[in-house]
C-alpha cells in the first residue's frame, strides 16, 4: 500500500489521544472536548457496572501500525484513554465502487449524499455504547479474572468505536453533527422510549454464553459492515473502519474461544462421568457444565437475531449507498466485475406463496443478501472449529447454524415461522416448538444457575475451561483485574 502520510503514532498529550492532528484544529478539539464530559457521565452511568474503580489490564493503541499498536497496563476504566484513530491515508487512492469508481476518493463530504452518509456514521455509532450497555451487569459473574479483563476490553474498544463515528459526525456534519452525537449518547438499549436503532441492540445480554455468541454473531456482523464500510469513497470514514476492524478482531477472537472454552469444558466432563449421549441432559447438566443442545439454542438465538441486522434482502437504501460509493461490498476489490453493478444478478432467498425459493434479483437491489451470505460463510468456519472440538471427544454431536428463514423480525421471512431446517410452520405448531429451537425458561434458568463469580487469579467457574495462552501472554494464575 502506497501511504501518503505517517502520522501513525499517537499523539497523547492532550485530552483526546489521536492521530489526526487534533491540536491543529481548534474547531474539533473543542466540539470534542465539550462532548467528553457527556460521554464519562454515560460510562459512569452506563458502564460496567461495580468495577469502575479496578485496575484492569487492557492494551491501549499507541500506534495504528499493524505490528506492535498496543501497549497494554493497569487502568480504572474510566481513566482510559479513548482516542481518534485513521488508519493511514492512502495515497492517490479512488473510490473503487458505484457511479464515481475511479475518481478521487472524498476527502470532504460529497454534498448531496450527506444525509445517506450521516445515517450510516449515525447507525453504526449507535451500535457501540448500546452493546456496552447489553453487557454492563456481566462484571458481577465473570467466571474468571481473564474472562472478566476480556469483557472490559470489548467494552472500552466499543466505547472507542463511538468516539471514532463521533469524531467523524463533529469534524464534518456540523450543527446536525454535534446534535446527533448528543443523541448518541442519549438513547439506551432496551428502553422503551428512547431504545438503539437496531433490534439486535435492544436484546439482553443475560448471561456470559450469551456474552461470548453475541461477540462471535453480533461482532461478527460489526465485521462484515465495517469492511464493507472502509470499502467507502468517503476516506475518512475508509480510514476509521480500517482500523476498527483490528479492534474487532479481539472480540471476535473473545467469542470463538469462548464458546470452544464452553464446549471442551462440557465434552471433558461428559468423558470423566462416562456420559456419551449429548442429549443426556439433566445428567449433563448435574456435572455444572452447560449441555451441548442447550448451547446449540443460543445460537440459534443469536444467529437468528443477527441475521436481522443486515436488513432486508432486497433494499433500495443498500442500493442507493453501493451506487454512491458510500458502502461498498466484502472484499470489494477481490471481486472480479465492473464494481458498477448495472447488470448482473444475485440469487435471493424469498417467500413466494408460502414457500421458499431462490430467485434471480437484480446484484444492485440484492446487496444485504450478498454480505449476509459472506456472513454466514465466516460464520461457519469457526462453527468447524467447535465441532472438530466435539468430535476429538468422541460425541456424536454437530452444532449447525439454522435456517435464514428461522426466528426472523427483519426481511422476507419476518411475517412467517420456519424450523431450523427451513420448513414453514403454522402458529400454532411454532408455539409447540420453539422451546426445541430457542432458550426456555428452564434453560435460562439453568444458565443463570451456574452463573457464579470466580474472582480468583488462575480460577475458572465449573462451565469453562481456561484458555490456551493468557493474555500478552501472562502466566495462568496472571490478576487480570484487581478489583477495588
Ligand atoms: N432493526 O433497506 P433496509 C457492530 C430499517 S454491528 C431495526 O432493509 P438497509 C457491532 C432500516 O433502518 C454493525 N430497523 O435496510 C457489533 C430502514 O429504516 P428507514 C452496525 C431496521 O438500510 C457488536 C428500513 O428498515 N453497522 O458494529 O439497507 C458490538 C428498511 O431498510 C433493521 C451497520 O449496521 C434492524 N435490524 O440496511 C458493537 C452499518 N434493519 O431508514 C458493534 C450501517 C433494517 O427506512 N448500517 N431496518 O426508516 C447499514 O448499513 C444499514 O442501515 C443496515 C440496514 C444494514 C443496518
Amino acid at each position: 500500500m502506497n501511504l501518503v502520510s505517517d502520522i501513525q503514532s499517537v499523539d497523547y498529550d492532550g485530552l483526546i489521544p489521536n492521530n489526526v492532528g487534533l491540536g491543529g484544529d481548534v474547531r474539533v478539539k473543542r466540539a470534542l472536548e465539550r462532548w467528553h464530559p457527556g460521554y464519562i457521565n454515560w460510562w459512569q452511568d452506563m458502564g460496567p457496572e461495580g468495577f469502575q474503580e479496578s485496575l484492569v489490564y487492557l492494551r491501549t493503541a499507541v500506534s495504528v501500525d499493524p505490528k506492535g499498536w498496543a501497549k497494554f497496563d493497569y487502568v480504572q476504566m474510566p481513566k482510559y484513554r479513548w482516542g481518534i484513530l485513521l488508519a493511514p491515508q492512502v495515497k492517490d487512492r479512488k473510490i473503487p465502487f458505484g457511479a464515481h469508481r475511479g475518481e478521487d476518493a472524498w476527502q470532504e463530504v460529497p454534498g448531496e449524499y450527506r444525509a445517506m452518509l450521516r445515517r450510516l456514521i449515525v447507525i453504526q455509532g449507535d451500535t457501540e455504547p448500546a452493546s456496552v450497555e447489553q453487557q454492563r451487569h456481566l462484571g458481577k459473574t465473570a467466571p474468571s479474572l481473564y474472562d472478566m479483563r476480556n469483557l472490559f476490553q470489548v467494552n472500552v474498544e466499543e466505547g472507542r468505536h463511538l468516539w471514532a463515528m463521533v469524531y467523524l459526525l463533529q469534524k464534518y456534519f456540523g450543527t446536525d453533527g454535534r446534535e446527533e452525537a448528543e443523541a448518541l449518547l442519549q438513547r439506551r438499549s432496551g428502553d422503551a422510549d428512547t431504545p438503539r436503532m437496531l433490534g439486535a441492540f435492544n436484546e439482553k445480554t443475560p448471561d456470559w454464553l450469551s456474552f461470548f455468541m453475541f461477540t462471535y454473531f453480533t461482532d461478527r456482523d460489526g465485521k462484515m459492515q465495517l469492511e464493507a464500510l472502509a470499502q467507502s469513497g468517503f476516506d475518512p470514514l475508509s480510514r476509521t473502519c480500517r482500523f476498527m476492524l483490528t479492534e474487532e478482531a479481539h472480540h471476535m477472537f473473545v467469542g470463538e474461544t469462548g464458546v470452544t472454552r464452553v464446549i471442551q469444558r462440557t465434552c471433558e466432563a461428559m468423558k470423566e462421568a462416562g456420559i456419551d449421549n449429548p442429549f443426556e441432559k439433566e445428567a449433563v447438566r448435574k456435572l455444572g457444565v452447560i449441555d451441548l443442545p442447550t448451547l446449540q439454542k443460543k445460537a440459534n438465538l443469536h444467529f437468528s437475531l443477527t441475521l436481522d441486522l443486515f436488513g432486508n434482502e432486497i433494499s433500495t437504501n443498500a442500493a442507493n449507498a453501493f451506487h454512491a460509493g458510500l458502502k461498498g461490498r466484502y472484499r470489494e476489490e477481490r471481486l472480479d466485475d465492473d464494481h458498477k453493478l448495472q447488470s448482473g444478478t444475485y440469487p435471493v432467498l424469498r417467500l413466494v406463496d408460502g414457500q421458499i425459493r431462490n430467485e434471480d434479483t437484480p446484484a444492485l437491489s440484492a446487496l444485504n443478501m450478498r454480505l449476509r451470505d459472506d456472513y454466514v460463510a465466516d460464520c461457519n468456519v469457526g462453527v468447524g472449529r467447535w465441532n472438530k472440538v466435539i468430535r476429538e471427544f468422541g460425541i456424536p454431536f454437530e452444532i449447525k447454524l439454522p435456517h435464514v428463514a428461522f426466528h426472523r423480525h427483519i426481511g422476507e421471512f419476518s411475517d412467517v415461522h420456519a424450523d431450523v431446517d427451513g420448513n414453514i410452520l403454522g402458529d400454532a405448531e411454532w408455539e409447540k416448538r420453539q422451546g426445541d429451537y430457542l432458550p426456555s425458561a428452564d434453560d435460562k434458568a439453568f444458565i443463570e444457575s451456574l452463573m457464579q463469580a470466580q474472582y480468583e487469579p488462575g480460577q475458572f467457574a465449573s462451565w469453562i475451561a481456561p484458555p490456551k495462552v493468557g493474555i500478552d501472554n501472562k502466566p495462568g494464575d496472571f490478576e487480570y483485574v484487581k478489583i477495588a
